[in-house]
């Protein structure tokens, strides 16, 4: 068991792009969003996910050891920040967003590495230790409280599950850059997205422990990272079905600890559903015999349950391919809704489209790798575009339907890339 967090430690950003929460144009400072914007006036369901600039001015107050590549890198068609850190201690991310760079998928097997596994936080990171921490299950719809320290947890039946956790607001920036409609909030690519190999103790076991009661309704999660604004801690409810089905008390990554960034000592890992679910630094547990409601479910991702379908290429973006030679692209595809069954590539703005070839497994709650080869003809400038559909009969459309809050980008992703001489 580590008790001492000073010790863990997520290898600096080489493969992450930093990202902080608060974008000029397009996010706000405090945890009210502008007036009208979001209110009922504006036919708005949905409320953002990133609403604090707090987070990148702690960040920018506390960095120091987070420099060098991610903010050096030739970042063309990101909108890159200046480089957060240092907020919480050495070694994690501290404050502020990363995303995963997909040119760093390339070659990587079906998981994502730990290291380039993306972060986000709606403050920052805690260190937590583990020797005193407790998890506790509460509520009207327990019959006993129950409460379990980090060797309990461990001593208990575990699972192991392939599962991705995505962020609700992925690929938010595509719609400012292909739809012309900015959505306030991180302006993610489609790099706020892992697949992770989880182990931990099925939440229906935690859960039981307690003596669920039948009449119990929803779960409510609580983090024990610093409160966010005047909303409290982050936590989530989660309905008692879902809760009992295939949610995991998750200690492990990747056959390692939980690094703090992720949620250590332990996080939720819900998987098909939006990030938020998985709440990280678990230290609560409510069950409820009521619908419950917090600022996560009413304020933030209100109505964002499933992910939907998305594909991405492991390709930098602007990558330089030659022409006349034979490049095999690869890329992955996922959807919470369940497996993909077709995945298709365009490679002329898409009036054709070519079946990909499917490698691997495709897990349910993780994705699909998949490749195809292509002979680049003309030099300059031209966009790749890969389409999946999922087993629900659903594929991914040119156009996505505008959203408030930047949520649930499903559309073709334009990837920019520039043939070259060979
Ligand atoms: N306690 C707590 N849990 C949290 C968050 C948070 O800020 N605090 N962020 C959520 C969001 S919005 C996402 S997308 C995922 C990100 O998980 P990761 O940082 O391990 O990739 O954690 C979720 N769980
Ligand atoms: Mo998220």
């Amino acid at each position: 068991m580590r008790g001492t967090l000073g010790a863990i430690v997520k290898p600096l950003p080489a493969h992450l792009f930093i990202r902080h929460a608060a974008d000029a144009e397009h996010g706000w400072d405090s945890g009210d969003p502008p007036a009208g914007a979001f209110g009922p006036d504006a036919g708005a369901e949905f409320l953002p996910d990133d609403t604090s600039g707090h987070a990148a001015d702690a960040a920018r107050a506390g960095a120091g050891h987070m420099t060098g590549d991610a903010a050096s890198a030739d970042d063309a068609g990101h909108a890159m920040d200046d480089v957060a850190g240092g907020a919480a201690g050495e070694g994690t991310l501290g404050s502020g967003n990363a995303e995963m760079r997909w040119e760093s998928m390339a070659g990587q097997g079906y998981h994502t590495p730990t290291d380039r596994f993306f972060v986000r936080h709606h403050t920052f990171t805690p260190l937590i230790d583990a020797a005193t921490w407790r998890l506790r299950v509460e509520g009207h719809g327990v019959r006993r409280r129950a409460e379990f320290g980090y060797d309990e947890l461990l001593a208990m039946p575990a699972r192991t599950v392939d599962a991705a956790i995505e962020c609700a607001g992925n690929g938010r920036r595509f719609y400012a850059t292909q739809q012309g409609m900015a959505a306030p909030g991180t302006q993610w690519g489609l790099g706020a997205i892992g697949v992770a190999r989880w182990r931990g103790v099925p939440l229906s076991e935690v859960l039981r422990e307690a003596g669920v009661r039948d009449e119990a309704v929803d779960v409510v999660a609580a983090g024990l990272d610093a409160p966010f604004e005047r909303y409290g801690r982050v936590r989530r409810p989660l309905p008692v079905w879902k809760a009992m089905d295939d949610v995991l008390v998750a200690y492990e990554m990747n056959g390692e600890p939980l690094l703090p960034d992720h949620g250590f000592p332990a996080r939720l890992v819900v998987p098909g559903w939006a990030g938020i679910a998985s709440i990280k630094w678990l230290g609560e547990i409510e069950v409820c015999t009521t619908a419950a409601f917090t600022p996560w479910n009413t304020v933030f991702y209100r109505g964002v349950i499933r992910q939907p379908v998305k594909s991405a290429f492991e390709l930098a973006w602007d990558a330089r391919l030659p022409v006349g030679e034979p490049v095999v692209l690869r890329g992955r595809s996922w959807s919470g809704r369940g497996r993909i069954v077709r995945v298709q590539v365009s490679f002329d703005g898409g009036w054709s489209w070519h079946d990909a070839d499917h490698r691997g497994q495709h897990l349910v709650g993780a994705w699909l790798p998949w490749h195809v080869t292509w002979v680049p003809e003309h030099r300059g400038p031209q966009v790749l575009m890969a389409r999946a559909t999922d087993e629900s009969g659903i594929t991914q459309p040119l156009v996505t339907a505008w959203h408030p809050a930047g949520y649930h980008f499903d559309a073709v992703v334009h990837h920019p890339i520039h043939g070259v001489r060979g």
